[in-house]
């Protein structure tokens, strides 16, 4: 999923420290004994050139070990794939033009490493009593699983009323859909959800990420509420994607979608735009009628690539609805039985929609 330049790393990283790990057991045994720590997470030349005193060991890596080591002065260098403990009481030295906002020389000095070396550095303070990631430019401070799972509960409220209003939007739209009465502002408004609810997903998995195996339930909470979204943010698009459009392939604009600022999220014309619309200040206002995916893969047991050729085939979900099982059989891989099961599902698809 699209997020900023070393969302990756950094999220890779919180796994590696999360919960449930050997790494954040040593972290938790250094908290509490009371001593500080500096940790590099990686080892190349780079971190070689920065090092100075101390001794080599190249010793498997455990969470004792690594609270025994911290009781030195100095840092803890960690091999790249985080298995074993290459060096320990070291005494780093980067380079000192590097900027740092920290004070103490333990954070100025993992501040600097992390972006010398552009591997994680980890500072445990010893009178802060916090645990501190400097990853990818950022400082990130570790939590307790109570203090994030509050954050994450909050965030998941936010995202079942997210979804209820989606669930709405996307409700009418069908409806609309089935009456061709669909303007640009019905259609967009569902993208607009969609997208709003993918972001706040996207923030809960961060905290699933962080909580490691104290995020189960979380984990489980939001794939329950997410189960075909990602499909629906999909076929919306594909749906109502202006023909020959400047804006591209349906995967160029769900990635500029979800590049948008959050204002501009907000403001259904600029959506418009992104989508592909051009037009003036009615833009909202224009009638449109959908292709029919995101109608079809309501179809229970209809493949991918038969919804596909139905739309290639048909043009439109009128088409589709006004198409009888003689007509549905022209298509590639559709046979008779096939074709009974769509025409049954378009019409209960358009029943169902109709009485809401
Ligand atoms: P002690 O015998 O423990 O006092 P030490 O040589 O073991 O001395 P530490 O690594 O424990 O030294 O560092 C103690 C403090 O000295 C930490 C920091 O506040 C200060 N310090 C160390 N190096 C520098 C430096 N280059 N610039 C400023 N302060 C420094
Ligand atoms: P605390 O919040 O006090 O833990 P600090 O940033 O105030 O951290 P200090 O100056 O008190 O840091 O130094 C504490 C220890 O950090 C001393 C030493 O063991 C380690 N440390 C500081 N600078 C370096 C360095 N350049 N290389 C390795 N270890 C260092
Ligand atoms: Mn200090």
């Amino acid at each position: 999923m699209a997020g900023p330049p070393g969302d990756d790393i950094f999220r890779a990283t919180l796994a590696a420290v999360a919960p449930g790990t050997p790494f954040r057991d040593g972290l938790e045994r250094i908290l509490r004994g009371h001593t500080g720590a500096l940790i590099v997470l990686g080892h190349d030349k780079v971190v070689e050139g920065l090092c100075t005193g101390g001794f080599e060991l190249d010793v498997e890596f455990s969470a004792t070990r690594l609270r025994e080591l911290a009781k030195m002065d100095g840092a803890i260098v960690l091999s790249s794939d985080l298995q074993r403990i290459v060096r320990a009481a070291v005494h780093l030295v980067p380079d000192p033009t590097v900027p740092t906002e920290e004070s103490g020389t333990r954070h100025r000095t993992a501040e600097r490493v992390a972006k010398q070396t552009e591997y994680p550095v980890i500072s445990v303070s010893q009178s802060m009593h916090i645990i501190a990631l400097y990853v990818a430019g950022r400082r990130y401070v570790l939590d307790g699983s109570a203090a994030i799972l509050s954050r994450a509960n909050q965030a998941l409220a936010t995202l079942e009323r997210y979804k209820l209003r989606l669930d709405e939007v996307a409700g009418t739209l069908s409806a609309l859909e089935i009456e061709d009465l669909v303007t640009v502002r019905d259609a967009i408004s569902v993208s607009q959800r969609l997208e709003m609810v993918r972001r706040i997903a996207d923030e809960i998995e961060g905290y699933v990420v962080e909580l490691g195996t104290d995020g189960r339930l979380l984990s489980l909470q939001l794939e329950e509420l997410m189960a075909g979204v990602e499909t629906e943010r999909e076929l919306t698009v594909r749906d109502y994607l202006p023909a020959g459009s400047k804006a591209g392939s349906a995967a160029q604009v769900l990635s500029e979608l979800s590049a948008m600022s959050p204002t501009d999220l907000l403001d259904l014309t600029v959506l418009a735009r992104v989508i592909g619309f051009s037009g003036g200040a009615d833009i909202l206002d224009r009638q449109i009628s959908p292709r029919g995916y995101r109608m079809l893969a309501k179809v229970p047991r209809l493949p991918r690539m038969v919804v596909d050729r139905l739309v290639d085939h048909f043009g439109t979900l009128q088409k589709l609805l006004a198409a009888g099982v003689d007509d549905l059989q022209a298509v590639d891989g559709v046979g008779e039985t096939r074709a009974r099961a769509v025409r049954e599902g378009l019409s209960r698809l358009a029943e169902s929609s109709i009485l809401e």
